[in-house]
């Protein structure tokens, strides 16, 4: 484990440093990764150094009105002869090297770009900031310590991972820096109304379907303290929707009166279960994750349990129920 540091300047000092750069963050992409890749690609080319993007995943559908996401290059695997092809390898939002599920990635220098709290400091270059809003605040300050103008696509992206991070500046990480933030992209040329009616009303039918399906599983245990939804292959196949499908579900058991902590259970293709976590106020789910060997923050988290869900919820539910009864 290397030291960290918070000075974004370190990151644009290592990234000047380069000239062709790969770009990437975590599987199964979310609006802060998606929006710091695409908003930091662009700073890097603004910079004169070339940038590519290879995601594993796909994004989510509502992600889709990002600007520059058809330019980023989806795939299981690094390109072939990617040691040579890049000098840097860029990984956002991802606390550990494993995250982006792309084997191969340790063999190029490393630049990580990360808030998480339980980031592994994997990098040559670590810039840290667990008080940053969205890894895509720490981003609009590299572009302003660069002297990058901010663009309108640029602060399109950067926006759409500080709104959804911050769940619509409504979670805890809704800052004044947040906020500072905002006022510095909408002034670049984000515009917050349009993006939120992209984000929030353009859901296609399977996510409604697939919504229906996974709120059929829900049970309220702990006195209607802890909720709990799940989802397994049958139900995605009946919705005909996709694993990405499910961003935000968990949202919705979080939402119910009286609720500390809910939880989301999702078979992957893979045999492995990946379990969501989120609770209000002091309610900190980021140790049951990390528990289970994953991480994130006090009020969102998640880990990934080997097995089937039928396996992994009574161990799970165990240590979230020990959460809720402290709290
Ligand atoms: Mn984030």
């Amino acid at each position: 484990m290397s030291e960290a540091t918070r000075d974004t300047g370190a990151a644009l000092a290592r990234l000047r440093r380069a000239s062709r750069v790969l770009l990437t963050s975590h599987a199964a992409p979310d609006g802060d990764a998606l929006g710091s890749e695409l908003g930091l690609a662009e700073v890097a080319r603004a910079l004169g150094i070339a940038a590519t993007i290879v995601n594993r995943d796909p994004h989510p559908a509502p992600l889709g009105f990002l600007p520059g996401l058809e330019t980023i290059r989806v795939q299981a695997e690094l390109p072939a002869g990617f040691e040579r092809e890049f000098d840097l390898a860029v990984l956002l939002e991802c606390p550990g090297l494993d995250r982006p599920g792309l084997a191969g990635l340790e063999r190029l220098p490393l630049l990580n770009i990360d808030h998480h709290l339980e980031n592994a400091r994997y990098a040559e270059v670590n810039v840290v900031d667990e008080d940053a809003p969205a890894v895509g605040e720490m981003v609009l300050a590299i572009a302003e310590a660069a002297g990058v103008a901010v663009t309108e696509s640029m602060a399109t992206n950067l926006y759409a991972a500080l709104v959804t991070d911050t769940g619509d500046f409504r979670y805890s990480n809704a800052t004044p820096r947040a906020f500072a933030a905002a006022a510095r992209l909408v002034t670049a040329g984000a515009r917050p109304a349009e993006i939120a009616e992209a984000l929030w009303e353009h859901n296609p039918e399977r996510v409604v379907r697939l919504t229906a399906e996974v709120l059929g599983t829900l049970e309220l245990l702990a006195g209607g303290r802890l909720a709990v939804i799940s989802c397994d292959r049958a139900m995605l196949e009946r919705a005909g929707a996709r694993p990405e499908d499910t961003e935000n579900l968990i949202n919705i058991p979080r939402g119910i009166d009286g609720v500390r902590v809910a939880v989301f259970f999702k078979a992957l293709k893979d045999g492995a279960v990946r379990v969501s976590l989120r609770s209000r106020g002091d309610v900190d789910v980021q140790g049951v994750a990390k528990a289970f060997g994953g991480g994130g923050h006090r009020n969102a988290a998640g880990c990934t349990i080997p097995g089937t869900v039928a396996e992994a919820r009574p161990r799970l539910l165990a240590a979230a129920l020990a959460v809720v009864e402290r709290s």
